[in-house]
């Protein structure tokens, strides 16, 4: 699994809705996680719903964020962080074959931990300060490399990822680059464009 690991960001739904039309129409995601911090529980359930079928058609694994209940409801795979919830109960309840990940910050050993319980991708950050999630911090490059060398499934990375400084976090060992704005917080008409530099940027980078 290597590749761009999209994220949904709070905008209003039709706009989301449009801008991942478009999305999934030029390709270039290996992952969309769904991640609304502003929706109630009743209206994820039909963004939820609706986002399974597009990641459906465009044979995308689809994780919902924070949420093990939705995921198991859905059977889609799931991402947590340290206080989500755990990963074994993840790995023990969800369907064989769908993603379970684990925010594992800035350390090896929780990354270790997670990977024991059953999480079959981990994700480090945030690597970059990021106005998406200021309390996340910036943790630079040196637990990609270490994971890189260590850990035996896919890595991560995420928080203030762009295609101008993400080179070094994917030769750093990053098989997935997580990313809200670089990709949502952009107008729609300019996506498909930053999607392409993105797959570029993979395709050019060991
Ligand atoms: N976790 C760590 S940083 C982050 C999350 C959810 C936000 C990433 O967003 P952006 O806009 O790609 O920096
Ligand atoms: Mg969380």
């Amino acid at each position: 699994m290597r590749g761009l690991y999209l994220i949904t960001n709070d905008d209003p739904l039709e706009v989301l809705l449009a801008k991942l039309e478009g999305v999934f129409a030029n390709g270039g995601i290996a992952v969309l996680q769904y991640r609304r911090k502003k929706v109630t529980k009743e209206d994820q359930i039909y963004e939820v719903e609706y986002m399974k079928a597009l990641c459906a058609e465009y044979a995308v694994p689809f994780v919902i964020n924070d949420d093990l209940e939705m995921a198991v409801k859905y059977g889609v795979g799931v991402h947590l962080g340290q206080d989500d919830g755990s990963i074994a109960d993840a790995a023990a309840q969800l369907p064989q074959g769908v993603l379970i990940g684990c925010s594992c910050n800035n350390s090896l050993e929780l990354a270790e931990q997670a990977i024991a319980e059953g999480a079959n991708y981990v994700a480090f950050g945030a690597i970059y300060a990021t106005d998406t999630k200021p309390e996340a911090g910036n943790i630079g490059l040196e637990t990609l490399k270490q994971a890189k060398a260590k850990l035996n499934v896919p890595i991560c990375a995420i928080g203030g990822l762009t295609v101008e400084n993400s080179d070094v976090v994917i030769t750093a060992g990053a098989d997935l680059c997580a990313v809200i704005s670089d990709i949502l917080g952009r107008p729609m008409n300019h996506i498909p464009e930053r999607l392409d530099e993105w797959s570029e940027l993979f395709s050019a980078t060991v």
